[in-house]
């Protein structure tokens, strides 16, 4: 009985046995010799979760880490950051292109951009890839946030490991500002702390 329903189910078309079959049954006893258990299990491989982490630093009092954890490869980035010795108020905090401190942290070049946008917020469509809008430092000048992103992925042709966080002087104005520098920048200001983003152990 069980080798008959084996084979009705190998033979029939998708999604088309008569509800008299108890297809659920017949998928069942076709899905039991491993198959099932083996495709989630190479799922759980291809989806293995990555970790970076920038340690930030420049030439003022502003330090700061930033972790990122992505948990598959198709799905977001999420970006825990901690930065200290800011000004109380919004900063302008990016991805930039090159993970290159040796002039400072001008040598991070511009902000990450592989889709050749303009400058926006992170919500926007239009928008650098590194564009993560502004952290907000308390009174004490911490600035502590999580940020989820889908477009600095840790894996495939847009990584960003490898690359460089920027938090900046100024509020960025997300490309509203009306300054020649919006589309571009964000019109931040100066860049007070960078890190390059490398991978960690989980
Ligand atoms: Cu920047
Ligand atoms: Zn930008």
């Amino acid at each position: 009985m069980a080798a008959q329903s084996l084979l009705f189910a190998a033979a029939a078309p998708l999604f088309q046995a008569p509800a008299s079959a108890r297809p659920f049954q017949s998928l069942r006893i076709v899905s039991t010799p491993g198959g099932a258990t083996a495709a989630a299990r190479a799922l759980v491989v291809a989806d293995a979760t990555k970790k970076a982490v920038a340690v930030l630093k420049g030439s003022s009092q502003v330090e700061g880490v930033v972790t990122l954890t992505q948990e598959d490869d198709a799905g977001p980035t999420t970006v825990n950051v901690r930065i200290t010795g800011l000004a109380p108020g919004l900063h302008g905090f990016h991805l930039h292109e090159f993970g290159d401190t040796t002039n400072g942290c001008i040598s991070t070049g511009p902000h990450f951009n592989p889709n050749g946008l303009t400058h926006g917020a992170p919500e926007d469509e239009v928008r650098h890839a590194g564009d993560l809008g502004n952290i907000v430092a308390n009174a004490e000048g911490v600035a502590e946030t999580t940020i989820v992103d889908s477009q600095i992925p840790l894996t495939g042709p847009n990584a960003v490991v490898g690359r460089a966080f920027v938090v900046h002087e100024l509020e960025d104005d997300l490309g509203k500002g009306g300054h020649e520098l919006s589309l571009s920048t964000g019109n931040a200001g100066g860049r007070l702390a960078c890190g390059v983003v490398g991978l960690t152990p989980l």
